[in-house]
C-alpha cells in the first residue's frame, strides 16, 4: 500500500520553501500521480525511447530521479549490452528510497545512485538522459549551462527527455490551466487547503519557462531536433536529439 499525502491537509503556520525531505519522500508516488497530470504516460514513454535511443557500452542519465521510476523504466526497457545507468538525486531521503525500489526488482543492468547536484556531475558517453520535473527545481540562471552541459555530454544521435511544468506566455491561457490543473488535482481528492499551501510552498522554489523559451534554449545550447511530444494542461514534455 502507498503511503498517502497529507502533507499540506491542516493548516500551517509558518508556511516554508517546498523541499525533498523525509516526509515528503515517504508519500512521493501518491503525491506526485495526484498531482502531476500525465506522469504516469511519460514514465511509460521514458522507457520506450529508451528502447529507441540507447546505444551499446553507453550511459545513461536519470537526472532528479527522485524514488527511480524513470530509472527502473530506463531500465526494463534497456536491451543493449554494456550500458550503465546513473541516477542522480541531491535529497538523501529520496536516494535512500530509491535504493531499496531498485533493489526490489531483478535485473542485470548496473545503477548508480549518486548524491549530488546535478550541475556539478560529469556527463559523458551518453546516449539517453532525462530531466523528469527536475529542470523547474534548478535556479533559472543555471538552466543554460546544465543543458549545455548535457548536449555535451551526449553522443550524436542521443535524446535528451525533458518533461516540465510549463507556463503558457498568454496570460489568459495561463490562468486557465492552472485552473484545470487544480481541477484534476480536486478530482484526485486534494482540499481547497492542501491546493493553497502547497501553491504558497512551491512558489519561490518552482519557476516554470514557457514551451517557447524551453525550445529557444535546447536550440542555443545545440540540439538539432527538438519539440513537444506531450502536454495536459500545464505539465508537458519534450524531446530533443543532439
Ligand atoms: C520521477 N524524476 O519520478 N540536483 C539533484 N536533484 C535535484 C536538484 C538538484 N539541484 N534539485 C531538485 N532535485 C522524478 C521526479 S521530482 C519532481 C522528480 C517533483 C530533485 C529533488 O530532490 C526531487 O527528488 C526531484 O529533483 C524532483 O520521474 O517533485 O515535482
Amino acid at each position: 500500500m502507498q503511503a498517502k499525502d497529507h502533507i499540506f491537509a491542516a493548516p500551517i503556520a509558518q508556511l516554508g520553501d517546498f523541499c525533498f525531505d523525509q516526509k515528503v519522500a515517504e508519500v512521493f508516488p501518491d503525491m506526485i500521480k495526484r498531482s502531476v497530470p500525465g506522469y504516469s504516460n511519460i514514465i511509460s514513454a521514458i522507457g520506450m525511447m529508451t528502447a529507441r535511443f540507447a546505444r551499446p557500452g553507453t550511459h545513461l542519465y536519470d537526472l532528479g530521479c527522485s524514488l527511480g521510476a524513470a530509472t527502473q523504466e530506463m531500465r526494463r526497457n534497456l536491451t543493449q549490452p554494456g550500458c550503465r545507468i546513473v541516477a542522480v538525486d541531491n535529497s538523501s531521503a529520496m536516494l535512500e528510497r530509491a535504493r531499496g525500489h531498485l533493489a526490489s526488482y531483478k535485473s542485470e543492468v548496473p545503477v548508480e545512485l549518486v548524491e549530488a547536484d546535478i550541475c556539478d556531475i560529469a556527463i559523458d558517453n551518453a546516449s539517453v538522459v532525462v530531466l523528469n520535473f527536475t529542470l523547474q527545481f534548478i535556479a533559472p540562471e543555471r538552466r543554460e549551462a546544465l543543458l549545455a552541459k548535457i548536449h555535451q555530454g551526449l553522443n550524436p544521435g542521443g535524446v535528451l527527455i525533458l518533461s516540465e511544468k510549463f507556463r503558457s506566455a498568454d496570460d489568459t491561457v495561463n490562468e486557465l490551466l492552472i485552473d484545470l490543473h487544480h481541477d484534476f488535482k480536486r478530482a484526485n481528492g486534494y482540499s481547497e487547503l492542501e491546493i493553497s499551501q502547497k501553491r504558497t510552498a512551491l512558489e519561490k522554489v518552482l519557476r516554470p519557462d514557457t514551451p517557447e523559451q524551453h525550445k529557444e534554449r535546447l536550440a542555443r545550447v545545440g540540439f538539432a531536433h527538438v519539440d513537444l511530444w506531450f502536454q495536459c494542461f500545464n505539465f508537458g514534455s519534450m524531446v530533443a536529439v543532439k
